[in-house]
């Protein structure tokens, strides 16, 4: 594990790593990962040099194809000569650290292109919650000037969906075969979509996904406006990769033309800010309180010798001074 040291250290690493250096890119990302001493030191120190990446959020259900258009994607991008991070979120997974097999195949073959870097990270649970970590980390690439990141992560729950908040464009993949699942998918995940995509597309039923998708859209429209555009995709033949692309692109402008970036930017920041005070709080609350004191009070409350009311109150206005 790797540990961020002293405040001396972490200065000397902003250098660096806004050169893009991808050894002190890896390093200053483990750091943020597992909270090591010195940590938020880091971020506030890069967090000004952020806000300049594009964030494209790929979710979708588990085998959609996924980690086959990030790739595809990331050699698009390359292609423009635009530098790639990207972050193969699993929050279904117990394991971290590039513990995911296809990625760690994928990040043998980009190997040689230090324009993408590739990171893996799951546990459920993590320091801080994977949400916030993984925005983190999206914060150190997009100051070490990743042009573009791409944030994959499964589509099972609610962890995911605060995942793609982070992103200023959300890709839903889905598949033929779901059957009525489509139905049954989170309505959380259908409004976060900017642009859906039926990932293999070879296979029968691809038309049925296309109309359930339709038919759900003309339920619900978008109080932006936005009519997501739903491109068809058989990754693992790298079809439909330039026609995602370019909806990508079309999204862009529609953001850009609108001024909604910012607008987003705003909303998520909104709530990330919210959990940042809430998880702040609640450690100092822990500290004061102290480890065995929590059971003791539960305790008290449990035997009705305490009022949890009062109780809370108390805890919450010592926090405050
Ligand atoms: N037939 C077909 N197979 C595909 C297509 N795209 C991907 N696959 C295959 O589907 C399998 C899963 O692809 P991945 O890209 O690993 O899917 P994923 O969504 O990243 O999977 P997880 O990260 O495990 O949820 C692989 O064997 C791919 O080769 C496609 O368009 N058609
Ligand atoms: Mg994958």
């Amino acid at each position: 594990m790797d540990t961020a040291g002293s405040h001396h250290d972490i200065q000397s690493w902003i250098k660096p790593l806004r050169a893009g250096d991808v050894r002190t890119l890896a390093r200053a990302i483990s750091a943020v990962e597992n909270r090591s001493s010195g940590w938020s030191d880091l971020l506030k120190a890069l967090f000004p040099h952020s806000g300049k990446a594009r964030v494209i959020g790929l979710t979708g259900p588990p085998g959609a194809g996924k980690s086959t258009l990030v790739d595809h994607l990331a050699r698009h991008y390359r292609k423009e000569n635009r530098t790639v991070g990207i972050v193969a979120v699993d929050p279904t997974s117990p394991y971290t650290g590039g513990a995911i097999l296809g990625d760690r195949i994928r990040m043998q073959e980009h190997f040689s292109d230090p324009g993408i870097y590739i990171r893996s990270m799951a546990t459920r649970g993590s320091l801080g919650g994977l949400a916030r970590t993984t925005a983190d980390v999206t914060t150190v690439l997009d100051a070490s000037g990743r042009d573009v990141i791409l944030i994959e992560t499964v589509g099972v729950g609610q962890d995911e969906v605060d995942i793609v908040r982070l992103a200023d464009i959300t890709i839903v993949i889905l598949v033929p075969g779901m059957g009525d699942d489509v139905q049954s998918i989170k309505a959380g995940i259908m409004e976060i979509a900017d642009i859906f995509v039926i990932n293999k597309s070879d296979r029968d039923g691809a038309e049925r996904v296309e109309r359930e998708i339709r038919a759900l859209q003309s339920l619900a429209l978008r109080h932006d406006g936005w009519t997501p555009p739903i491109v068809k995709t058989v990754a693992s033949e790298g079809t439909g990769v330039a026609e995602l692309a370019a909806a990508i692109e079309g999204y862009e402008a529609y953001l850009q033309k609108e001024n909604l970036a910012l607008k987003k930017s705003v909303e998520n920041w909104q709530q990330r800010l919210v959990e940042m005070l809430r998880d702040a709080m609640l450690e100092k609350a822990r500290a004061q309180l102290g480890d065995g004191n929590v059971a003791r009070l539960a305790a008290e409350v449990a035997e009705h010798k305490r009022d949890p009311y009062t109780l809370v109150e108390e805890i919450a206005a010592n926090v405050a001074k």
